[in-house]
């Protein structure tokens, strides 16, 4: 089976976005892909970071897979931090990536653009994910617009070492799986959805109880043309509810004769989607997930473990 890697980053507000453009594809893969779900809480160390938040958003989004549907039975779920070759990798991949290589990714150039202290890791966090891919030979990696510049130094690092120490990692392949949705901010809709917006007007959160669902669409930016249809140039706001429906219900929307009626529907579709997940969410014990955790760790690092050291005699060090 092709081997998946599917990662999150644990900031906290995962959103209705990620749900139906990351971890719907992932839950429907399960039984044609070796999938890994990786919660990359280390990523969540280069901005300034509250210890406690990152622990308890790590242990969330775990949660919330669970919710979701993903099966640990089938699918791995891993936090980075918890699998030690990751970083040892990382060292690695660190001594076949340029410095400017790290400097031109756009994230770290938006994201240290802000003047105060920058973080070496956020530098270097790239060639870290690249480390988080190719230490589980992943063949494919679902990745949205913003991250296919990482993705694409994952294949030139694995191509550059691959060529000049011999064959060691798989080249991995940037995807969009056919089911992942990708859905708009409903208070800007030509920004995506996001979980780092400042205002939470835009997003919905996957725990957001039903009257804060339904608070949210009814104040969904729309337009001024008064007819629904799906024109996502000229109107955006429209055509990002016709696809949150759409991909909620898995069907074709119907007809709507006016904004409110859309409006209703969406927000019908969204609450019958998330209410079970918000469910399952509070039954689950963070003691049950954190076993999940360690079941995961358990399942990938002997395959991890066989990366690095094929890596560590390729590139002259000691086995
Ligand atoms: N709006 C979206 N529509 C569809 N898919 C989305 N994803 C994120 N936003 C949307 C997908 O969710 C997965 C996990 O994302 P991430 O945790 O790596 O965060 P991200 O891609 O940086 O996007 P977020 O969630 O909005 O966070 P911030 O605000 O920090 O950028 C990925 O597969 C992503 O494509």
């Amino acid at each position: 089976m092709i081997k998946r890697l599917t990662g999150f980053q644990p900031t906290g507000n995962l959103h209705l976005g990620n749900l139906l453009g990351a971890m719907r594809p992932l839950v429907e893969a399960q039984s044609t892909t070796d999938s890994i779900a990786m919660i990359a809480d280390l990523h969540a160390l280069t901005m300034e970071h509250d210890p406690a938040a990152v622990r308890a958003n790590t242990l969330e989004v775990a949660t919330l897979l669970l919710a979701a549907g993903v099966d640990p039975r089938r699918t791995a779920i891993i936090a980075n931090s918890q699998v030690p070759e990751h970083t040892e990798l990382h060292y690695l991949l660190e001594c076949t990536a340029a410095f400017g290589e790290a400097a031109r990714m756009i994230q770290f150039k938006e994201k240290s653009a802000g003047g105060g202290p920058v973080r070496l890791s956020l530098l270097t966090y790239p060639v870290l994910m690249a480390a988080d891919i190719l230490v589980h030979g992943a063949e494919q990696v679902p990745v949205g617009d913003d991250q296919s510049q990482h993705l694409e130094l994952a294949r030139t690092l694995a191509l550059r070492f691959n060529a000049r120490y011999g064959e060691t990692f798989t080249v991995p392949e940037g995807i969009r799986p056919e089911s992942a949705a990708r859905i708009m901010d409903l208070s800007d809709p030509v920004r995506k959805m996001s979980k780092s917006a400042p205002s939470p007007a835009g997003r919905i959160a996957l725990l957001d109880p039903p009257e804060t669902i339904r608070k949210v669409i009814s104040r969904a930016v729309t337009d001024t043309a008064g007819v629904v249809r799906h024109d996502p140039e000229n109107q955006p706001g429209v055509s990002n509810l016709l696809a949150i429906l759409a991909a909620c219900t898995d069907e074709k929307p119907g007809e709507f004769t006016s904004y409110g009626a859309l409006k209703r529907e969406v927000t019908d579709a969204v609450v019958a989607l998330l209410d079970p997940i918000r469910a399952r969410y509070a039954e689950l014990d963070p003691g049950y997930v954190r076993e999940i955790l360690a079941e995961g760790r358990t399942r990938v690092r002997p395959a991890a473990l066989a990366t690095v050291r094929r890596t560590k005699v390729a590139i002259g060090l000691l086995d």
